[in-house]
């Protein structure tokens, strides 16, 4: 009796385990998986990365958001930086990603490894460790990233607009964009911290600001005077152009002024906003803030490394693609 219950004990946390695996799909990552291959893969990374970062430090911000792009539509497998063909919109051309920017950057990086290990690095782990050095050369956390993901050869527009969550989306919205991807509530409020660089275009905030619900009026979850503040930045039909920096005052720096910032309620778009709205994710901000940010750059790394894993190809799947922007 005894021994059975044992069994069935053991018997049901390998079932957890196998669920677990399976569930984040990172089965064939590795740490050095170009160990033999291309044993510089992370010094030339680096090295390539930091020429255009200490030039511009505004790099970092879309280098992130990109791989976080990748994994969320068809897993990380580089599609995010498939050019579009006659008959096929890819994602880069899906309206959340006519923002983005940095492709040249990655261009320059997979071109320095193709020299060195030819056909070798695929271009989502390139996006991956690009992703976590921006990071760090600008005051992040630092993390081992496993390697092995390889590149899809799909990208379909369509697809961007679906699974990429909206920043007008509310926190259920938001909590089941994460789930679909094996991702946790707490996945979510820790990544967001990832807002505490770059900037957002002022287009994306008209209506919170001008118009919130077709009657003239501003979102009242927005803190009045940082509204007011934010009103001379970016003006109703304005330039297309026009930006606001999420953090203000240091979205060049990783650092923990998001949730101070959420916590003001001065997040720049409702989906940051939202976070006051569910009790976990409030708590996790609030927390932050009155700690500034005392795990914050522990958690940011550790859901980081939780969403390289999302849907990889690996083993015979998908492809090492020779130029990121085109199948071979
Ligand atoms: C939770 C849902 C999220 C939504 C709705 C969202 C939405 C957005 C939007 C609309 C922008 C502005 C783009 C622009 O106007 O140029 C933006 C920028 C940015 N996002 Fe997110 N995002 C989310 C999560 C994340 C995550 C998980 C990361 C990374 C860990 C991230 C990193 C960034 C960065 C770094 C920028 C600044 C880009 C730049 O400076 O060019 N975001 N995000
Ligand atoms: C969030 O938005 C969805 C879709 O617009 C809506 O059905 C849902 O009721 C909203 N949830 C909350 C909590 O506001
Ligand atoms: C505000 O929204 C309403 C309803 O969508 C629309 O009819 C109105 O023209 C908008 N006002 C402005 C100034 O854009
Ligand atoms: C960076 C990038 O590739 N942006 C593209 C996004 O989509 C617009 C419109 O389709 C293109 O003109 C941009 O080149």
């Amino acid at each position: 009796m005894a021994i059975q219950k044992l069994l069935w004990a053991l018997f049901s946390q390998l079932v957890l385990l196998l669920l677990f695996l399976d569930f984040t799909n990172a089965w064939g990552l590795q740490l050095g998986f170009y160990r033999r291959s291309c044993p510089n893969v992370e010094k030339i990374v680096h090295t390539t990365l930091h020429k255009y970062i200490s030039r511009d430090l505004t790099l970092a911000a879309p280098l992130l958001r990109m791989h976080f792009h990748d994994c969320f539509v068809r897993g990380c497998d580089g599609s995010v930086l498939l050019n579009s063909r006659n008959c096929n919109l890819a994602e880069k051309d899906a309206i959340p990603n006519q923002t983005l920017r940095g492709f040249q950057v990655i261009d320059a990086v997979k071109s320095a490894l193709e020299k060195k290990c030819p056909g070798v690095v695929s271009c989502a782990d390139t996006l991956a460790l690009v992703a976590r050095d921006a990071v760090s050369m600008i005051g992040g956390p630092f993390w081992d990233v496993k390697t092995g993901r390889r590149d899809g050869r799909v990208s379909i527009a369509s697809e961007a607009l679906t699974q990429l969550p909206s920043p007008f989306a509310n926190i259920s919205q938001l909590k089941e964009n994460f789930a679909a991807k094996g991702l946790s509530v707490k996945d979510l409020v820790v990544l967001s911290g990832g807002h505490t660089i770059g900037i957002g275009h002022c287009f994306i905030i008209t209506n919170r600001l001008y118009n919130f619900t077709g009657k003239g009026d501003t979102d009242p979850s927005l803190d009045p005077k940082y509204a007011a503040a934010l009103k001379k930045k970016c003006k109703p039909g304005g330039d297309i152009k026009a930006v606001a920096e999420m953090d203000p005052g240091s979205f060049k720096t990783f650092d923990e002024d998001y949730y101070t910032i959420v916590a003001k309620r001065r997040g720049l778009f409702q989906s940051d906003a939202a976070l006051l709205d569910d009790v976990e994710t409030r708590a996790y901000v609030q927390r932050q803030s009155l700690t500034h940010g005392l795990n914050f750059a522990h958690d940011f790394a550790d859901s980081m490394i939780k969403l390289g894993y999302v849907g990889v190809l690996t083993g015979r799947r998908g492809e090492i693609r020779k130029r990121c922007a085109f199948v071979n």
